[in-house]
């Protein structure tokens, strides 16, 4: 059985990393439901992140997205973030919102169009060195909507290229994460669109570039288990971007439509050593019609929840079935900690933590969302993409 005390100091250390642009008003292609008391600016969005680190004592960084997180003083930024209890984690690039990227950016076919890209990605470097942070993370909408519509080989030298020089601006601690995407906003070829391709480009580019794995980008009936495991034995499992799906990339509270999947996931990070290791858990979604600092608070006790479960499997019974060819046995060891009610265990777990066992209703107790609405009065909303 796995030593409780063990378990109890893992779930107290665990850090997962929410998302500045989660706290943004989001919605779909249709229609933005704009919020009450939604931040305008990265220091509001920043003050939230802090509130959802205050009521769950595991959400100690937020990410940055650029262009939408765009300040003139990052050190500032940084020094605020920190006066609120919270750092800054990963800078993620953006070069899929300007219309110079119609076909693509760093696989577009002119250079000077891949010169903007490169930049651009050079740019969050300097901006990783003013805040301290630690991880580049670059998802690239670069694809083709036709056959023939470009030279598919000739984008992966480009996107090769690209990558190569941003790898040589990184300092010492700082690391180039790859993330794919099946799929969208191109619909014929994506240029980094599995684990694969992300992979061969990280192993070419070395130790400082490992890939992303964002838990909403794969085709439906993928073993994103499979994945993480492999990944993780040959040490390119640089991060995670949780968040739920039903259907394509739909960017809901992680753990919410599979919580099962979740729990396989993260018992593929324990089993592997990736939960002491270093790799970033970061949340990636955005709240479209719920009220986003409970959702995200929901989101990270439901990681909490699977990483819980997954820390509870008994991996010497779980062997001893495997190796003796009891399939029952050694799914049923695998189900008994899934089946577990782990919530009294978070409970005890956040009281040791001198908080307030249920984190969603200390919130909603606390007036906060309230006084948000009060407060946040006038200027431009945030909103994905701003
Ligand atoms: C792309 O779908 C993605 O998962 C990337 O991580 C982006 O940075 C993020 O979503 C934007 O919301
Ligand atoms: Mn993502």
């Amino acid at each position: 059985m796995p030593d409780p005390s063990a378990v109890y100091s893992a779930l107290a250390t665990q850090q997962i990393e929410t998302p500045s642009w989660g706290y943004g008003n989001s919605g779909t292609r249709f229609k933005v439901f704009a919020q009450e008391g939604v931040p305008r600016d990265p220091w509001e969005k920043l003050a939230d992140a802090a509130k959802v680190h205050e009521f769950t004592g595991v959400a100690p960084t937020v990410a940055l997205h650029i262009p939408w997180d765009k300040v003139d003083d990052y050190a500032k930024l940084a020094s605020f973030a920190r006066e609120h209890g919270i750092g800054l984690g990963t800078i993620n690039a953006n070069t899929f919102q300007e219309d110079a990227y119609r076909l693509g950016s760093v696989c577009h076919p002119e250079a000077a169009v891949r010169r903007k890209a490169v930049d651009h990605l050079l740019e969050c470097v300097d901006i990783m060195d003013a805040t301290g942070s630690k991880d580049l993370k670059l998802w690239f909408a670069d694809g083709t909507n036709y056959p023939g519509q470009d030279d598919l080989r000739e984008r992966q030298d480009r996107l090769a290229e690209g990558l190569a020089e941003v790898y040589e601006r990184l300092g010492d601690d700082q690391r180039l994460l790859l993330e794919y995407k099946l799929f969208e906003p191109a619909f014929y070829s994506t240029d980094v669109p599995d684990w694969g391709t992300a992979y061969a480009h990280c192993l070419k580019l070395g130790d400082k570039a490992q890939v992303v794995v964002d838990t909403g980008h794969h085709a439906p009936g993928t073993n994103i288990e499979f994945i993480v495991a492999t990944l993780l034995r040959e040490g390119k499992l640089g991060a995670f971007d949780f968040n739920s799906r039903f259907y394509a990339d739909d960017d809901l509270m992680a753990g919410a439509a599979d919580p099962f999947q979740l729990f396989r996931i993260m018992y593929e990070v324990v089993r592997g050593g990736g939960f002491t290791s270093d790799i970033a858990f970061m949340l990636d979604q955005c709240h479209n019609i719920e009220a986003k600092i409970p959702a995200i608070i929901r989101s990270v006790m439901n990681v909490q929840e699977a990483t819980a479960k997954a820390l509870l499997v008994d991996r010497e019974a779980l062997a001893l079935a495997q190796r003796s060819g009891d399939v029952l046995d050694a799914n049923a060891v695998l189900m008994d900690a899934y089946n577990t009610d782990v919530r009294p265990l978070l409970a005890a777990v956040r009281t040791g933590m001198g908080l307030d066992p249920d984190p969603v209703g200390a919130y909603r107790r606390s007036g906060w969302q309230e006084h948000l609405a009060a407060s946040r009065v006038g200027g431009t909303q945030a909103g994905w993409g701003a």
